[in-house]
């Protein structure tokens, strides 16, 4: 299946969570009023769009109204369309690789799917013809090593790691050295996610920023927050908690296949501020892509 087709159909239940809900209550409205306004407003929120963001939404559309850009019910999927587009379109630009390595960190809760986020993104740069390395600084449990090797061989990226328990930060030194004795061009690091206890999540995170910066003064290149798109509401509130502790430039929005909360694209751009730069559709190695705003209006809004 072609790439825009999967994401189609992983999209097929938010789109009837979403767009087909709206399209109905479009068609049963003979005029936009107080109670078409309520109703839409429900939806929205029960699509994960988040409470904040269907608040903006609908003041744009009251907006587009008194400006008579809006008259009648159907023209506001249109109108949504548009406007979502536009908004989820700001700061999407992806990592520049440049600089021997690019530093990629990827943070995020257990689960979310960081291991395999970074060997799809190791196997698509592998591809462009880039040498690749992985720090599995996940020392918390043995197996989360083991996964990233065998994702390390799929990908042709050299994993750095050490023995279950040991010191993340010392992980991360020895990969940075590595990366930079083998000319590397991109150093991706694996970390734990124990959101349990934030002050460790965040002494832990600091220690690899400090070792980071000390090696290469301008890494890491950017911190990607992997979140689990089933996870809706909860997904914002992870991203919340990273922001302070981490200095995230982009989101990885994983899981997208088969959730009906794919609403929770627009309440990540609207209410946290970070672009979403990449996306997951599925377990396998191409089953990920560049987020293109456009595509995935395209794929939430239009018949086909
Ligand atoms: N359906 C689906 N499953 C995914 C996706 N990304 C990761 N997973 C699965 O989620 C589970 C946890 O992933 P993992 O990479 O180990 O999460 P981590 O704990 O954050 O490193 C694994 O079973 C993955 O195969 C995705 O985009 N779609
Ligand atoms: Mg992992």
């Amino acid at each position: 299946m072609a790439f825009f087709e999967r994401l189609r159909a992983g999209l097929d239940k938010t789109r009837k969570n979403f767009t087909d809900k709206i399209a109905a209550l479009v068609s049963g409205s003979a005029a936009i009023n107080e109670d078409f306004y309520e109703e839409l407003e429900a939806l929205l929120v029960m699509a994960d769009v988040g409470v904040n963001t269907t608040g903006k939404l609908i003041e744009a559309i009251r907006a587009a109204v008194k400006r008579r850009e809006v008259t009648e019910p159907d023209q506001v999927l249109p109108f949504l369309r548009a406007y979502v587009s536009e908004r989820l379109g700001e700061g999407v630009a992806r990592t520049k690789i440049s600089g021997t390595p690019t530093v990629i960190l990827v943070v995020g809760v257990n689960g979310v799917g960081k291991t395999t986020t970074i060997g799809k993104l190791g196997h698509y740069y592998s591809l462009l013809g880039y040498k690749v390395m992985f720090a599995a600084a996940d020392t918390f449990r043995a197996a989360a090593a083991d996964q990233l090797a065998i994702w390390g061989e799929r990908a042709k990226a050299t994993v750095v790691r050490q023995a279950e328990g040991s010191d993340p930060a010392a992980v991360v030194f020895d990969a940075l050295q590595s990366a930079k004795a083998k000319q590397a061009d991109i150093l991706f690091i694996d970390t734990a996610g124990r959101l349990q206890n934030k002050a460790n999540l965040m002494e832990e995170l600091r220690k690899i920023h400090r070792v980071i910066k000390r090696e290469i003064p301008d890494a890491p290149h950017e911190t990607l927050l992997v979140l689990d798109a089933t996870t809706g509401q909860n997904a914002l509130n992870q991203a919340k908690v990273f922001q302070e502790v981490a200095d995230v430039s982009g989101v990885v929005l994983t899981k997208l296949d088969g959730t009906a909360k794919g609403g929770i694209v627009v309440a990540i751009k609207e209410e946290i501020g970070i672009p979403v730069k990449w996306i997951g559709v599925g377990e396998g190695v191409m089953d990920f892509r560049p987020f293109e705003p456009e595509e995935f209006v395209k794929a939430l809004f239009d018949k086909e």
